[in-house]
């Protein structure tokens, strides 16, 4: 298994390079059609999970290649945004992010879409969307078998979703993004963002999205995309941090953590937490959880190691929420996954404290085993 992994993380790079101009365009022509037959329509773009750069971004171009067919777009967020340099995205490019209550109405949107996720169970409009036409799909996470749309495009090997909606832009307007047309400015700006946070700052970038920031470049803001990407961190976060510093445990290269109870708003400190623990010498792979607004236990697991494939690292140790019938955790093959684990009923329970001890030591034994497997993989 550890080899195999390995593999599919070398292979896509050699494989980058083969991609020619001609199968971009055909795969932006397919798309084009796909919005040519909703002409006219609704259509609904469903950001799953948290508000992130690369769903974001991806929204947005989705929103303007579906203009030019006269489809208006909304992008349906489930979460406020969190993270502080999303929020920066989204106050300064004035975005406009409808966020979902019980009262949202979608009753007009007779088509639905899905940016940088393939999944909705994990929403509560989940029955709502069956009655409407899932029309494009774009993506960049593992390949889910049973997927169903009118167009697919999902890419392990990019590095990010906004990459693969610039490379239908460089297709639907080759002339380029015009530094002129404030909208312009926006959508570069947003995608280059998005490229730039899903790759690390070009760190873990492919061709391809290399090739989406050059197309994209003369329209970027460069002085708001400095600002956007260097807000400082909320005390709150800078909190966490240090509370999953603290209470680090380290087995050979791996790093378990967590942040104790944590405000919906401030959840986005997990991921960060991990992403600051995987600087630490020696470590490779890092995990680390908080209980969310007293009712879900979320974390982040975060690798640069050769043989950690994230998702079926957190398939394998959290298994499958029988009652929606999907995986609790989940993630890319290369660097990134998340998990998210119901308290349900319990959260009921007077003595925080204990319950806190009971989901750290359930998850510290899962992971521990899902460790112990990996090992023998590896041995
Ligand atoms: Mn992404």
């Amino acid at each position: 298994m550890a080899d195999s992994l390995v593999d599919t993380a070398a292979e896509p790079r050699l494989r980058a390079v083969r991609t020619d101009t001609e199968q971009k365009v055909s795969r932006w022509s397919e798309l084009a059609e796909t919005l040519e037959k909703h002409r006219g329509k609704k259509l609904v773009v469903v950001l799953v999970g948290y508000p992130d750069p690369d769903n974001i971004g991806s929204g947005l171009a989705l929103q303007f290649l579906a203009r030019q067919y006269d489809i208006d777009t909304a992008l349906l967020s489930f979460h406020e945004v969190s993270h502080q340099e999303n929020r920066a995205l989204v106050k300064q490019l004035e975005l406009d992010l409808w966020l979902y209550d019980e009262r949202t109405d979608l009753s007009e949107f007779e088509i639905y879409a899905l940016v940088d996720t393939q999944r909705t169970e994990a929403t509560p409009i989940e029955a709502e969307l069956r009655k409407k036409a899932l029309v494009a799909v774009v993506d960049h996470h593992k390949r889910c078998n049973d997927l169903e749309a009118e167009f697919i495009d999902v890419r392990e090997d990019a590095g990010s979703t906004c990459g693969i909606f610039a490379e239908y832009l460089e297709a639907a307007v080759p002339e380029g993004l015009d530094s002129n047309e404030p909208d312009h400015v926006k959508l570069a700006t947003a995608l280059m963002h998005g490229i730039r946070a899903d790759t690390v700052a070009f760190l873990e970038a492919c061709q391809q999205d290399y090739a989406a920031a050059a197309y994209l470049w003369p329209a970027v803001d460069q002085a708001l995309l400095r600002k956007i990407s260097a807000q400082s961190l909320s005390p709150a976060v800078m909190d966490m941090i240090q509370s999953a510093l603290e209470r680090r445990r380290v087995y050979d290269n791996f790093l378990f953590s967590d942040v104790g109870f944590v405000r919906k708003e401030n959840r986005d400190g997990i991921p960060q937490a991990a992403d600051f623990l995987l600087t630490r010498a020696g470590i490779d792979t890092v995990l680390v959880f908080g209980v969310v607004n007293g009712r879900s236990i979320e974390g982040s697991l975060r690798t640069r190691s050769d043989t950690v494939n994230p998702d079926a690292f957190l398939k394998k140790a959290f298994g499958i929420d029988e009652e929606k019938g999907s995986h609790y955790g989940g993630g890319n093959v290369r660097d990134k996954g998340a998990f998210q684990i119901p308290i349900g009923f319990l959260a009921q329970h007077n003595d925080r404290e204990q319950l806190y001890r009971l989901a750290c030591e359930i998850i510290h034994e899962k992971f521990l085993e899902a460790i112990g497997q990996e090992a023998d993989a590896m041995g």
